[in-house]
C-alpha cells in the first residue's frame, strides 16, 4: 500500500489543483455554490461565503475560525505585498523571484534547553500540517482572506522546548544583501518581531509554509513565515531564519522606526485610528470594496481572553 507522505504546503484533505483550473473550477462551481451557502457577487469567480462554505478545493476544516468573506484573488495575494528587505513599493514580486528557498534552515536559540538549527525540509516532516483560511489586516488598511498551509505556531513552541523563564519568542527574518535591494538605508535591519510566549501558544498563532495549496512564494515570506490574524500584518516576520526566546520584551523592527506609529502589541482595533489615517474600515485588495474592520480583526472569540488583565488603551492597539 502506497503512503503518501505530505509535503510542507499540503494538507490532509486539500484538493491541491493547478490554480488556473482552481479558479476557473471555482467560476464554474459558482452556481453550484449559491446552493451551498454562498452567493456570487460577480466578476472574476468570486464568491462570497455566507455561511463560511469552504471553497471548492478547500476542506472544510480549513474554515473552522469563519473567515465570513470570499478568497482574495492568488494573483492578487501574490503581487500586492509588503516585503522591505526587497522594496517599499507594492510590486515586489518580481524582484523576490530570486530569493533563494533551498537550503534554508532555522536556529532555536535564547532560553530554549538547547539552541539547534533545524533544516527546513526537516521541520516539515515533524509538523502536523493543516489548512485554515484567515482574513489578514495590514496596518494600512487593506486586508486580505487567504489560505495558508503550515502548523499551529504551538507545536514549535513545544519543539524548541523553552525554559521556565522565557516570556517572548522573537522572530528574525532573514537579511540577505545579495538578492535584497532594500536592505541598507535608515531602517534597523534585519526584520525582527516577537510574541509573548502567551500569544505564540494561542491556538489563532499560526507558522505558514504554503498559500492556495502550494508552497510560500518567496515575495509572502516563503520559505517559512509567522501568521497571526487577530494583529495588523507587520507583526508576522516573513521568510524566517532565527527563532529566540527571552525573559525580556525585544526591540522590534517597527516599535524602532515608528514608536509613536507602532507598537509591540499591535492588536486590531478600529477605535484606535493611526496617527495620520483612520483604522475604522479597511479595503479589500483586489476587489472595490470597503468593509468595517473589527476589533481583533474578528478574532476576539479566541484572542480577546490573552488582554482581559491589562489596560485597554491605545498601546494594546498600535
Ligand atoms: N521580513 C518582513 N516581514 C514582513 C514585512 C516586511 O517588510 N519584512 N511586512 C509585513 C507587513 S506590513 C505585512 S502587511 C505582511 C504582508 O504580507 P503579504 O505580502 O504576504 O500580504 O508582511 C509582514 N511581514
Ligand atoms: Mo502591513
Amino acid at each position: 500500500m502506497l503512503i503518501k507522505r505530505l509535503r510542507g504546503w499540503e494538507a490532509p484533505g486539500r484538493d491541491i489543483t493547478p490554480e488556473e483550473d482552481f479558479f476557473s473550477r471555482r467560476a464554474a462551481m459558482t452556481s453550484a455554490a449559491v446552493i451551498g451557502g454562498a452567493i456570487a457577487v460577480g466578476g472574476l469567480g468570486i464568491t462570497a461565503a455566507r455561511a463560511d462554505a469552504p471553497p471548492p478545493g478547500i476542506p472544510a476544516s480549513a474554515m473552522r475560525y469563519k473567515p465570513g468573506r470570499a478568497l482574495t484573488a492568488q494573483k492578487v495575494a501574490e503581487t500586492y505585498n509588503n516585503f522591505y528587505e526587497f522594496s517599499t513599493d507594492k510590486d515586489l514580486w518580481q524582484m523576490a523571484q530570486s530569493f533563494p528557498q533551498r537550503p534554508w534552515s532555522i536556529a532555536f536559540d535564547g532560553m530554549v534547553e538547547k539552541p539547534f538549527t533545524i533544516a527546513i525540509d526537516d521541520l516539515l516532516k515533524q509538523m502536523p500540517i493543516e489548512e485554515r483560511v484567515y482574513r489578514h489586516r495590514c496596518v494600512e488598511a487593506w486586508a486580505m482572506t487567504v489560505p495558508w498551509t503550515g502548523f499551529a505556531l504551538s507545536k514549535l513552541v513545544a519543539l524548541a522546548k523553552p525554559t521556565a523563564g522565557a516570556k517572548y519568542i522573537v522572530f528574525t527574518s532573514d537579511a540577505d544583501p545579495k538578492v535584497m535591494p532594500g536592505l541598507g538605508g535608515f531602517m534597523p535591519w534585519p526584520y525582527v518581531e516577537a510574541l509573548t510566549l502567551a500569544e505564540a501558544n494561542n491556538e489563532l498563532a499560526f507558522i505558514g509554509t504554503g498559500l492556495y495549496g502550494k508552497p510560500m512564494p518567496p515575495q509572502n515570506g516563503g520559505p517559512i513565515r509567522l501568521v497571526t490574524p487577530w494583529k495588523y500584518g507587520f507583526k508576522s516576520g516573513k521568510s524566517i531564519v532565527k527563532i529566540s526566546f527571552a525573559d525580556k520584551q525585544p526591540d522590534t523592527f517597527w516599535a524602532q522606526l515608528a514608536p509613536d506609529e507602532y507598537g509591540f502589541w499591535a492588536n486590531v482595533n478600529p477605535a484606535f485610528p493611526h496617527p495620520r489615517w483612520s483604522q475604522a474600515q479597511e479595503r479589500l485588495i483586489g476587489t472595490d470594496q470597503v468593509v468595517d474592520t473589527q476589533i481583533y480583526n474578528g478574532y476576539g472569540q479566541w484572542a480577546a481572553s490573552l488582554y482581559a488583565g491589562m489596560p485597554q488603551t491605545r498601546k494594546l492597539f498600535m
